[in-house]
């Protein structure tokens, strides 16, 4: 037998959602041919949901990008690297001659390894002295690392998935954590069979709120308020914990003095007065109580404000700091979390470093071997879309589909159309590829070496298993042969470790986390200041990360969403996710088993409302909003509420047709969780 014909099994990370799940690749004649369970993952312990188990059916899918593409007259035609890269190159250099750093926009993947964004933002900095450079993490948890950097003094979740299990109650508040994240997911059900109570706050009857203790029911985006309301009942039941709040919190009093007026709310949220109380009562009642959510809380004009107020429950009842308590984002991407701390962000460096501050300029100057970074605060990537054309006239787009993912599908579309010259680099021919100048092929995870950070802060290893296909090049290599022929110093960094050495000896609190550590299963959950630090599961234990070592409470008042129900749209839509399907499907869809689970899109509607428009099951409708309209198909239910809706966000020509562009003043996070609509039946199924 020859050497190739062995099957061979490469120990790799899922390239789907932030849980992290380690797995093998099954490697047949230098193909992947399959995927097999690594039952010694302390993450997932051999365990794959759908998406995971056929995740390496795309990887040798014949859509697959495999050359450059250059538009001509409006066609792509095949190129050769050089040509590609030059002409990239070239108009790089033109936008920044002639317009100067503000006139690009940098957008990077949270899809693809650490290296791949950690080698992206340096190219924008070094090259175009730019901070126009942001990743996709300010359309999912934006509002997390901006809330709980202002609650806790660091953006990230303060504990584990597994550490769940070590908790008194969990509150599941926006996180559909059964389909989204699902062997974090498991942890749920492990912590329901050991006893341990469940209340999942949500306004849909979600297959997580469905396996919890008790479903709260609550009104969408009245996040504040209902928290708010808890917040009253536990000071007037003097349950908070005043000895955590003495030496650990500021901001108290302005707490106490804001949720003061929001003693019966129900009104606004729709919770009744005695399930407020008996939630609020049992989560500070609890000796270790945690907090998990997700996107429910973030998605909306209110979401950092919805993020501090997670923490503010967490701060008011001194669950922080110790196993079995915390707040819990599960991040999305299976490598959010990464992107953020490799620098991919408009305002800081990796590791949070910020540009505004002199000295951490002139470290990074000395690092990379440059002078001149830029000290202002970058536009963000849905800001950047907005000013196509006006401010930004170059657009780098590294593994993002915005013409399915952001919001205002007919917007982007207008937007992109503005720029003079925009790259993408991707795997497949996406929808936004469409608007492209040039298009990159990149490799996929299986076919290169790098790291994703996962929802608890893990760092795991992603292995080559097999070749990229055609033409196609790791997207390191792509990066770096381009900042070569552009002229700019200290892109030599051939392989995924250089990369990550490159990024480690200017970042403090990932010093320590060297390849060899992560090679180990448990591999190494950052901060990891120095070769001999272990990592740290837990945050917060001493004290929080705040200048001043202390935790904030912040008096936060309700604010309603952007675009409310009305006569004209009298609907509220809600988005999310479904089990089998991942955001624009690029790689799910190439699997045939998670395409016929659900090959097209549906709305959720009210059993009243439907038999009012005289809907039936499996019905055509028309969603129609200020902004554009979607055609599908009518699932009649009770699981939501009258007058709301729900999509998800998987189906071009979608749902983010309709959704409102509007942002968190604080994130930029749009409101794609919320916008109002009408029904239309069309008929026919
Ligand atoms: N299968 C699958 N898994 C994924 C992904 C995927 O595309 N497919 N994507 C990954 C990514 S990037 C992310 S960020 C996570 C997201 O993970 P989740 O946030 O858990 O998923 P969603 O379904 O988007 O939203 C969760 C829930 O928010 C609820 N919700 C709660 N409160 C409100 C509210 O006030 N308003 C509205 N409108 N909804 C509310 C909705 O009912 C919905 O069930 O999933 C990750 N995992
Ligand atoms: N209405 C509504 N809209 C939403 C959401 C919602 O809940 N509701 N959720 C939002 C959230 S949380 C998120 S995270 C975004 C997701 O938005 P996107 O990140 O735009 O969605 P993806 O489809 O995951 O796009 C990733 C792209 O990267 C490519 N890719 C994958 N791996 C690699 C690689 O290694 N290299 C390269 N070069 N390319 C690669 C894929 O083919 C794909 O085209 O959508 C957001 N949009
Ligand atoms: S839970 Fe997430 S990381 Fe684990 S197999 Fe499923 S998609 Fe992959
Ligand atoms: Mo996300």
């Amino acid at each position: 037998m020859s050497e190739s014909n062995l099957v061979k099994y490469v120990q790799t990370t899922c390239p789907y959602c932030g849980v992290g799940c380690t797995l093998n690749l099954v490697v047949k004649n230098e193909k992947v041919v399959g995927v097999e369970p690594y039952k010694r993952s302390p993450i997932n312990d051999g365990k794959l949901c759908p998406k995971g188990l056929t995740c390496w059916e795309h990887i040798h899918s014949p859509d697959r990008l495999t050359t450059p593409l250059i538009k001509k007259d409006g066609k792509f035609v095949e190129a050769s690297w050089d040509e590609a890269l030059d002409l990239v190159a070239k108009k790089l250099k033109e936008t920044s001659d002639k317009y100067g750093p503000k006139a690009f926009g940098f957008q990077t993947s949270c899809r693809t390894v650490n290296e791949d964004c950690y080698i992206f933002q340096k190219f924008a900095r070094v090259g175009f002295k730019t901070n126009n450079v942001d990743n996709c993490a300010r359309i999912c948890h934006g509002p997390s690392v901006a809330g709980l950097s202002l609650s806790f003094g660091s953006g990230a979740a303060t504990n584990g998935f597994e550490d769940a299990l070590n908790s008194d109650f969990i509150l599941v508040w926006g996180s559909n954590a059964l389909e989204a994240h699902p062997l974090a997911g498991r942890r749920l059900v492990q912590a329901k069979l050991k006893g341990i109570p469940i209340y999942a706050v949500d306004p849909r009857l979600s297959t997580t709120a469905k396996i919890a203790d008790k479903w709260i029911q609550f009104n969408p985006s009245t996040h504040i308020a209902l928290a708010n309301s808890m917040m009253y009942w536990i000071i007037k039941a003097d349950k908070h914990d005043k000895k955590f709040i003495e030496e650990r919190v500021n901001g108290f009093e302005e707490l106490k003095a804001t949720v003061e007026k929001y003693a019966d709310a129900e009104d606004i949220h729709g919770v009744p007065l005695e399930t407020v109380k008996e939630l609020a009562y049992k989560y500070a009642s609890a000796k270790s109580a945690v907090i998990i959510y997700c996107l429910g809380v973030t998605e909306l004009t209110t979401g950092t404000d919805n993020v501090r107020s997670m923490g503010n429950l967490a701060l008011l009842t001194g669950n922080v700091g110790r196993p079995g308590t915390g707040v819990n984002p599960l991040r999305g991407q299976n490598n959010v979390q990464g992107a953020c701390d490799m620098g991919a962000y408009p305002n800081v460096y990796s590791g949070y470093q910020k540009c505004e501050i002199a000295e951490n300029r002139a470290k990074m100057e000395k690092a990379w071997g440059v002078t001149g970074l830029p000290d202002w605060y970058g536009q963000t990537l849905t800001e950047q879309i907005n000013i196509c054309g006006d401010e930004i006239k170059t657009m780098y787009i590294l593994g993002l589909n915005p013409v399915v993912t952001y919001p205002d599908s007919n917007h982007v579309k207008r937007q992109l159309e503005k720029l003079d010259f925009l790259v993408v680099q991707d795997i497949f021919f996406t929808e936004t590829c469409q608007y492209a100048d040039v298009i990159l092929p990149g490799a996929c995870f299986a076919e290169k070496d790098g790291t994703f950070t996962s929802g608890e802060r893990r760092i795991n290893r992603v292995r080559k298993a097999t070749n990229p296909p055609g033409k196609a090049k790791e997207d390191i290599w792509i990066i770096s042969e381009l900042a070569k022929k552009m002229g700019l110093k200290g892109f030599d960094l051939p392989t995924a470790k250089d990369v990550w050495d490159d990024m480690r000896n200017c970042t403090p609190s990932m010093f320590g986390a060297t390849y060899e550590k992560l090679e180990k299963p448990e591999s190494i959950v950052w901060p990891c200041p120095t070769l001999e630090h272990c990592g740290t599961p837990i945050l917060h234990c001493e004290k929080f990360a705040c200048a001043d070592g202390k935790g904030n409470l912040f008096g936060i008042e309700y604010r309603p969403p952007a675009e409310v129900a009305d006569a004209e749209y009298p609907f509220t839509m809600m988005t999310g996710r479904l089990i089998f399907h991942y955001h624009s499907r690029t790689q799910t869809d190439r699997s045939a088993a998670l395409h016929y689970e659900v090959p097209a899109s549906y709305v959720q509607i009210n059993n009243e409302d439907a038999r009012r428009l005289g809907i039936g099951q499996h019905e055509k409708i028309l969603i129609t909003s200020r902004r554009g309209k979607t055609e599908t198909i009518a699932h009649v239910t009770d699981e939501i509420g009258p007058g709301v809706l729900y999509m998800t966000m998987h189906f071009n020509e979608g749902v983010n047709n309709l959704t409102n562009t509007v942002l968190d003043p604080m994130s930029k996070m749009p409101e794609l969780k919320h916008c109002a609509v009408k029904v239309e039946k069309i008929g026919g199924n």
